[in-house]
């Protein structure tokens, strides 16, 4: 059995489509962000890090690892699942998937920040993360003119990296719609199985403003 400390974000939600795919016995532990469960000392020694997710693999010796990339790659590897074993396509899929970690990630947190959550509207910060989710998005665009999934043919954990970010593209304010490739690419990973019930661990995301109004900071 594997723990999934996880919350209502992208990065937590990685985690859940993943162990939904691999079809591995996973227990939910909904760490509360608001209340800075992640920051206390029981967390901490999981993930030093002090931010979800992390997992706890009990059939490997409670084996804890944090970081949503490393923990996609663990399962892809415990699995032999989502990622191939051949030294070209394992780095296919990691460069997407650390394209996904270093690039999108950030930036569309950042414009997260400044859009939705600044005290003050400062309109550089706003169009600065907000051009460079966009440009990131074009890249994933081009990307997928000619390739089914980012890493080629076949879905990988590349995809499940970048899906639950794409699905909350408006809660930054930028657009996907006029993307043709990456809305196909959207539409056809969000109808997948795992990803619906992935998607909804902990819960559903809420985008709407009215969450914002009410203040709900980490409820995508
Ligand atoms: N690089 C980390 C980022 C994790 C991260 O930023 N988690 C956020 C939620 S998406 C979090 O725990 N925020 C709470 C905090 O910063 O205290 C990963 O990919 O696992």
């Amino acid at each position: 059995m594997i723990d999934l400390y996880t919350s209502t974000t992208p990065n937590g939600r990685k985690v859940s489509i993943m162990l939904e795919e691999v079809e591995l016995p996973y227990e939910v532990k909904h760490v509360k962000l608001g209340k800075k469960e992640q920051k206390q000392d029981w967390y901490m020694e999981l993930n030093p890090n002090g931010r979800i997710p992390t997992i706890v693999d009990h059939d490997n010796g409670d084996f804890a690892v944090f970081e949503s990339g490393a923990i996609l790659i663990y399962l892809a590897e415990k699995t032999g699942k989502l990622m191939p074993s051949d030294v070209k396509g394992r780095s296919t899929v990691i460069q997407w998937l650390m394209f996904q970690k270093a690039g999108i990630g950030p930036m569309q947190g950042q414009a997260n920040v400044f859009y939705r959550y600044a005290p003050e509207k400062i309109q550089y910060a706003i169009r600065r993360y907000q051009k460079e989710t966009r440009r990131l998005y074009e890249v994933l665009d081009d990307r997928l003119k000619d390739n089914e999934y980012l890493a080629g043919d076949n879905y990988s954990i590349a995809d499940i990296a970048t899906y639950p970010w794409i699905h909350v593209h408006a809660w930054a304010g930028v657009e996907v719609e006029d993307l043709e490739n990456l809305s196909r690419w959207k539409d056809v990973v969000g109808e997948r199985p795992a990803v619906i019930k992935g998607m909804a661990v902990p819960r559903k995301p809420v985008i709407d403003d009215k969450a914002a109004e009410r203040g709900a900071k980490l409820l995508i």
